[in-house]
């Protein structure tokens, strides 16, 4: 990155010491991940600078013929991985797959029945403040209070109740394997359409150790950098029949040049996300997951729904006297970086909740295991009990970056940028 150095050194060194932080951080963002370098050299590549509105073989410009070559992989390989009739690899980010699939499906004032946003939903499934909650009527289901499981004979309750247009599947922190065949049956019963929006779980669906909804669901929409371990993009998986109406309503509906450079590197994940290496990551993520979840378990942690079959958790804090905002501010002074978040039936509001959560994609992808698991347990409870010393949240920090520094993100130095 010497050219990047000399032209612009304040953003060279902006990205020198967020590669420094990634690597000698623990990072327990569920949502979040390390992709590979094959993904960045072609996010990376001369593809930015193509337009190329339209899709392949149906351009606006000329010149698409080696773009057209990397989207039409990119189709092909996102339908072969995930088994759909159709796929779109053109949406931005999760929210404009999310866009794009509310804007075919639904007529302003339609109802949306989705998850609670406190309860673990999405903000694009009907938030009041997201153009899904201003646009459409959102009803929502949540957990049992009593298990932390979505209780499917309320959900169905509410749907024969009010009848909604479209029934969403997926959250954004909720610990427990969807039943998306439940959920179509319910959809089917109220005549609705049925999106799951498997953002959080692309990869583990892809590995075969989650249900998948594409056989059930009219639509899938997911983002692809979280465990599918992807660039920062969209994409859309849907039935033969709603192939054209949502190429539409991404071009030209809401989208104009499609991102080309993000769509080759889609292409690579997808070709990554079907190697034997990938499903063995999948499947390790699953046990980092309960293995960290346990151990803070036996310390007096309370799991809500007590316990984990995906890659994340949440932690009640309730029971240790500090909030959700306290607690991660406290972790990150300690080298372990994760999120605050409203736990369901929250006493406290969403800028400070009593829960946090975790999860261990990224922690996984760095080559971590069952050990590492019981020590970084040991570091988060070490460093909770220890918040205001800041002597001891420095020492752990230290012994985090050790413990980082023998798992290095990229091993091969084609991340490095000094
Ligand atoms: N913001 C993402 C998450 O952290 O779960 C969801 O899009």
């Amino acid at each position: 990155m010497n050219t990047l150095k000399n032209t612009d050194p304040e953003i060279f060194a902006a990205i020198s010491d967020e590669l420094k932080r990634q690597q000698s951080h623990i990072e327990l963002i569920a949502s979040e991940n390390y992709c590979s370098t094959a993904v960045m050299q072609a996010q990376g590549s001369v593809m930015t600078n193509k337009y190329a509105e339209g899709y392949p073989g149906r351009r606006w410009y000329a010149g698409c013929g080696k773009v057209d070559i990397a989207e039409k992989l990119a189709i092909e390989r996102a339908m072969d991985i995930f088994g759909a009739e159709h796929a779109n690899v053109q949406p931005h980010s999760g929210s404009q797959a999310n866009m794009a699939v509310l804007f075919s499906s639904l007529t302003p004032g339609n109802k949306i029945l989705s998850m609670d946003l406190s309860h673990g939903g999405h903000l694009t499934h009907g938030f009041k403040k997201n153009f899904s909650g201003q646009l459409y009527e959102k009803i929502t289901y949540g957990v049992s209070e009593e298990t932390g499981y979505i209780d499917y004979d309320e959900l169905r309750a509410i749907a024969k109740k009010t009848n909604p247009d479209l029934v969403i599947a997926g959250a954004s922190a909720y610990p427990r394997e969807l039943d998306f065949a439940k959920f179509k049956e319910i959809a089917d019963e109220v005549g609705a359409l049925f999106l799951a929006d498997i953002a959080h779980i692309a990869g583990l669906i892809v590995a075969g150790v989650h249900q998948d909804p594409v056989p059930y669901a009219d639509f899938v929409t997911t983002s692809t950098h979280k465990t599918l371990r992807g660039p920062r993009g969209g994409l859309i998986l849907c039935k033969a029949k709603y192939a054209s109406k949502i190429d539409q309503f991404i071009f030209p509906g809401i989208q104009g040049g499609p991102l080309m450079h993000v769509i080759a590197a889609k292409a690579v994940a997808f070709k990554e996300a079907k190697t034997e290496e990938f499903r063995k990551t999948q499947i390790q993520t699953l046990k980092n997951t309960k293995k960290l979840a346990n151990e803070l378990k036996d310390k007096d942690y309370k799991i809500v729904s007590g316990g984990t079959d995906n890659h994340l958790f949440l932690i009640d804090l309730s029971n240790k006297n500090i909030s959700g905002t306290e607690a991660q501010e406290t972790l990150e002074k300690a080298g372990i970086i994760l999120n605050r978040n409203m736990i369901p039936f929250d006493k406290r509001t969403a800028n400070d909740p009593s829960g946090i959560r975790m999860g261990t994609p990224s922690v996984t992808t760095r080559g971590m295991k069952e050990p590492e698991m019981c020590q970084i347990a040991n570091w988060i409870d070490s460093a909770l009990n220890g918040r205001g010393d800041d002597n001891k949240l420095r020492t752990i920090k230290n012994e985090v970056a050790k413990l980082c520094s023998t798992y290095p993100i990229y091993n091969d130095n084609s991340a490095l940028v000094s």
